[in-house]
């Protein structure tokens, strides 16, 4: 006998460890706890739900994901978002950057075929001239650096990111204590998204953001906006390293000139990488960060 049951579809708008915050069309918002122990549901992710009672529910089954954004650390996956129209990576003048974490963050966004651009924020500090200088390479390839001072000038960023993020999803990603939640609060006057003080953050080294959350900008809930906590750790052990040059856009601008085919661009000779390298086409230290994820995937 077949039993047959009308699911109602809703969109995951928050992630808390054992349950979800599901959405329904209407724009009622309840509690959903997912069928059996194990859950894959991410923020984005559009599911079949069933009612268990008043503003709860349980997840049946998710719709498949036009993309998901995930790193691989050495143990464990950890997706970050899913159905995503781009990625914004949020790095600060200070603190200071990794740019490996960086890179990273670019070519897991590129492996599953989402946009990023980057922001640099706190432009009112001293150091963010430095901070800018760092993301020259990023600029040269062609990915948009969009530099604000959330907090001394949030008009200003406003402007500069408002037509960006309009009728998309957008996924914020970055390292603790670089305004990714300030962000929130600036495009969103009702999220009371919490900001830390970057001092506690560090010497706490916990992270103000705990959860992944999403945020409607408009009453139309046509744009989207997905705070995230603060990463440290990006793995990248979903990528072969013989496939990461083809996700760095500067690299892969020189590979078609390599003498072989399977040229890891590292010291092979008439390779077309090292050859733009010598001619400071490409930067030293993406080449080092490149050389240090393909020693760490092969
Ligand atoms: N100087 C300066 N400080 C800023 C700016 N934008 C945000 N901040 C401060 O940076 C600190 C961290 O901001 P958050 O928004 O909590 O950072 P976050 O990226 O959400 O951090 P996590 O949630 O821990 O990942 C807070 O003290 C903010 O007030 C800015 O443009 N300039
Ligand atoms: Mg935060
Ligand atoms: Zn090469």
């Amino acid at each position: 006998m077949t039993r047959v049951v009308a699911l109602d579809i809703g969109l995951v708008v928050a992630c808390h460890g054992r349950h979800y915050v599901v959405e329904t069309p209407e724009g009622e918002r309840l509690t959903c706890h997912p069928r059996g122990k194990k859950s894959d549901c991410v923020v984005g992710d559009r599911v079949h739900w069933l009612p268990t009672g008043s503003n709860e529910g349980v997840i049946e089954r998710l719709e498949p994901r036009r993309n998901l954004l995930f790193r691989q650390d050495e143990w464990k996956t950890k997706s970050f978002a899913a159905n995503l129209d781009q990625l914004l990576v949020l790095v600060a003048a200070n603190p200071v950057f990794s740019e490996s974490q960086l890179v990273r963050a670019l070519i897991a966004a590129e492996s599953s075929g989402i946009a990023a651009h980057i922001v640099l924020n706190k432009a009112d500090l001293p150091q963010f001239q430095a901070a800018r200088e760092r993301l020259q390479p990023y600029v040269a390839m062609g990915i948009q650096v969009i530099e604000t001072a959330m907090k001394a000038d949030p008009e200003g960023a406003r402007a500069r990111l408002g037509a960006l993020l309009a009728g998309k999803a957008t996924l914020v990603l970055g390292p603790s204590g670089t305004g990714k939640s300030t962000l929130i609060n600036l495009l969103v006057p009702d999220a009371r998204a919490s900001v830390g003080e970057v001092s506690q953050a560090l010497n706490s080294g916990r992270h103000t953001t705990t959860t992944t959350q999403l945020y409607w900008l408009d009453p139309q809930r046509s744009t989207a906006l997905i705070d995230s906590p603060g990463f440290q750790e990006f793995g990248l052990r979903q990528i072969k390293a013989a496939d990461l040059g083809g996700y760095m856009e500067d690299f892969r601008r020189h590979a078609g000139r390599c003498r072989f085919y399977n040229c890891s661009h590292r010291h092979e000779p008439g390779c077309g990488v090292l050859a733009a390298l010598g001619r400071d086409e490409i930067s030293a230290s993406r080449h080092r960060i490149y050389t240090e994820l393909w020693n760490e995937l092969s």
